[in-house]
Parts: C-alpha cells; sequence; structure tokens
C-alpha cells in the first residue's frame, strides 16, 4: 500500500498543546434545554430497565461499595506502574463502538502511548495536538463527557476504580470513583442527553454500571454472560447508546435496544472472530459487523437493508479501527473500515464514498489507536 501522507508524533509540545485546549468553546444552553424533554424520558427508560432487566439491581452491598470508595484527591501518577493492562484491547472495542455518525462529527486519527501517557492527537489542519494524561497501566476510555462536541482526554484507573478526565469545554479536571479493578470501560451516551456516561462492564458478574449523565443516577443491570465484550452502540437510532455485548462462543450479538427496550440478538461470522460495530451504512443506526484475522474480511450486516457485505481489508497482525474518517475524497456519513498498523504507524482506511485508501502515518509500535472526535 502506498503511503499518500506522514506524520509521526515522536515529541511531544505540551504548550502546543496547552494553547490548543484553551480554545476550546463552551456547548450553548439552548442545546442543552432543548434535550430535557428527550432526557427525562432517557431516566424513565433506564430506571425501568433497572429494575425489570434479569434481575436487575445486583448486591446491593457490592454497589454501595462501589459508590462509597473513597474519592481521588491527587493527579494520576506519573509514574508508570510494572504490570500491563490487558484491557487494552477491549478498550479499543469499545471505543469504536461507540460512535454515532449521524450525531457527532468526523474522526480525527490519534494514539496513545502508554510509556509516556501522551495522546497524540492529528487535527483537521493537519497538526499535532498532544496532551500527557494518564499512566501505562490506565486504560484509554475517551467520551465526550461534558457534552461540547469534542471527545475528552480520559483514562480509568481499575487499581482504584478512578476515571480521569480532562474537559474539554473549560480544560477542568475531573476525577470520578466508579467501577473496580477488573472492570470493562463502556462509556456512552447511554441516556441520550449528548453527554458520555462513566460506565463499565464487569465480567465478573456480568453487570453493567451506568452513572447517568442527565441525573448523576447510578443504574445497574446484569446483560451478557462470562467471556463476553461490551460493544454498547445505537443499533435501533433512538440517539441512545445501548447495552450490547459480542458473545464469542456462539458467534452472536446480543443488544438491548433503548427504543422498546427490546432484547435482540444476531448471529455473524465465527467463533473467534472480533466484533467491529459501526454504521458502515450510514443510516443512523449501528450495523452488527465481525472482522476475521484468519482471512482479513469484514463481514457487515447492513442495518438499512438486511443485507451483508464481505470486504477484504488489513492484515492479521493490524487493528482494526473503524470509524468515520472524512477527507476531501471522502465526506459521507458512513462508517469507514480501517486498520491500524502497528509495525509502521500506519492508518489503512477504506473511503466509503468510493472504497479507495487513505494511507496515513500517525504512531508507533506500542501505541494504542484512539481515534474520536477530537476536533482540537
Ligand atoms: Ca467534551
Ligand atoms: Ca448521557
Ligand atoms: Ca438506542
Ligand atoms: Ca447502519
Amino acid at each position: 500500500m502506498k503511503k499518500e501522507e506522514s506524520y509521526k508524533p515522536e515529541k511531544t509540545n505540551s504548550d502546543q498543546s496547552r494553547w490548543k485546549l484553551g480554545k476550546i468553546t463552551r456547548q450553548s444552553k439552548k442545546n442543552r434545554k432543548a434535550k430535557n424533554s428527550r432526557r427525562a424520558l432517557a431516566v424513565l427508560s433506564l430506571l425501568v430497565l433497572a429494575t425489570f432487566g434479569f434481575g436487575a439491581w445486583s448486591s446491593w452491598h457490592e454497589w454501595s461499595a462501589i459508590r462509597n470508595s473513597a474519592r481521588p484527591t491527587t493527579a494520576p501518577s506519573p509514574v508508570p506502574a510494572n504490570q500491563p493492562a490487558k484491557e487494552y484491547v477491549y478498550a479499543g472495542s469499545a471505543l469504536i463502538s461507540t460512535v454515532e455518525p449521524f450525531r457527532e462529527p468526523p474522526s480525527d486519527l490519534a494514539v496513545w502511548r502508554p510509556s509516556s501517557g501522551t495522546w497524540y492527537v492529528l487535527n483537521a489542519a493537519q497538526q499535532m495536538v498532544t496532551q500527557q494524561w494518564g499512566v501505562g497501566t490506565d486504560v484509554p476510555a475517551p467520551g465526550d463527557f461534558d457534552g461540547d462536541g469534542k471527545t475528552d482526554f480520559c483514562v480509568f484507573r481499575g487499581s482504584t476504580g478512578t476515571w480521569y478526565i480532562i474537559k474539554s469545554s473549560d480544560g477542568t479536571i475531573q476525577y470520578v470513583s466508579f467501577g473496580t479493578s477488573g472492570d470493562l470501560p463502556a462509556a456512552a451516551d447511554f441516556d441520550g442527553d449528548g453527554r458520555a456516561e462513566v460506565a463499565v462492564w464487569r465480567p465478573s458478574n456480568q453487570t453493567w454500571y451506568i452513572q447517568q449523565s442527565s441525573n448523576g443516577a447510578a443504574v445497574s443491570t446484569v446483560f451478557g454472560t462470562v467471556g463476553d465484550k461490551p460493544v454498547p452502540a445505537d443499533f435501533d437510532g433512538d440517539g441512545r447508546a445501548d447495552i450490547a455485548v459480542w458473545r464469542d462462543s456462539t458467534a452472536t450479538f446480543w443488544t438491548r435496544k433503548s427504543g422498546a427496550d427490546q432484547v435482540v440478538s444476531y448471529s455473524i461470522g465465527q467463533t473467534g472472530d472480533e466484533p467491529v460495530v459501526g454504521d458502515y451504512d450510514g443510516d443512523g443506526r449501528s450495523d452488527f459487523a465481525v472482522r476475521r484475522k484468519s482471512d482479513n474480511v469484514w463481514r457487515i450486516r447492513s442495518s438499512a437493508d438486511g443485507s451483508l457485505t464481505s470486504i477484504n481489508w488489513g492484515l492479521a497482525t493490524d487493528v482494526a479501527v473503524p470509524g468515520r474518517y472524512n477527507d476531501s475524497g471522502d465526506s459521507d456519513a458512513r462508517t469507514d473500515v480501517a486498520v491500524w498498523r502497528p509495525s509502521e504507524g500506519v492508518w489503512y482506511i477504506r473511503r466509503s464514498s468510493d472504497g479507495s485508501l487513505r494511507a496515513t502515518a500517525w504512531g508507533t509500535a506500542g501505541d494504542i489507536p484512539v481515534p474520536a472526535n477530537w476536533r482540537r
């Protein structure tokens, strides 16, 4: 594959980063108000969901322990801990599945470097924006927590069950004590108020814990089974992320659609495939999709017409990074099939508009791709 552009983030520029972050604007209050009614409906739905779902509230003792744990008062340690975090792969999966093309602007290429805890974002002007945030054992868990339309830098530290967030709207830091060691971060906008929820899926009891951004209430619901992988996304297109898992043992997606509070399953691919949920047909609803490393084929089911599409893309050693990567050659609302190749740090993006290749170098081996709507 031919490289069309070449940008390698090698060194930090914190001054530039601060300057960029300082230019962020606040979201208009009008938008917030306009969402109030929908927010109320979302709260009600989640309460119903939490009450009647599969045994809903899990152990109150355990839940109390989560909520009552001491809130951190210190910034993330600059000293990397020793053990690598295996949650990286899951974090990547969760991130790519929360893209909502109709509501969100296109994604920017970005990587998080565990060795230094530095984020490298390639902005629309093809400039590098950096931010040091987190340490090597953290799990990158970006999301738009303040609802200004820009993704916020965030890491989840399992050892302390803490989310460390830099709000893009004003640059302030927020610590949220939510979750514990072993939890998989699954931030997404579950209540549809335009702000991502701090949320985790706990493999040990297959429970989702969600702190609703609309009212601060914490809800939990059992959904999934041992070995599942959380893949929250808006499958029914109502503007609220749906709780969902990929069950590898049966090659099936299970999702609880927020619109009708209805559980739906869909089998696609085979055991060993990797979930790569996205809105590939651009109809505003996330599509079930898997990627098979043995033959490099992506199998995508269109939510619009139920058709199945197979696309051969990338190599087995690549990291799947589906997203809406618009450039001059592609400006539609469809998710692009894309991979990031660690060995060379190159993003190989298949433009959804015409199937052509965009190859851009960004990042180096050891980085974790974190494409999102950074807009810095
Ligand atoms: Ca934000
Ligand atoms: Ca929300
Ligand atoms: Ca939904
Ligand atoms: Ca779709």
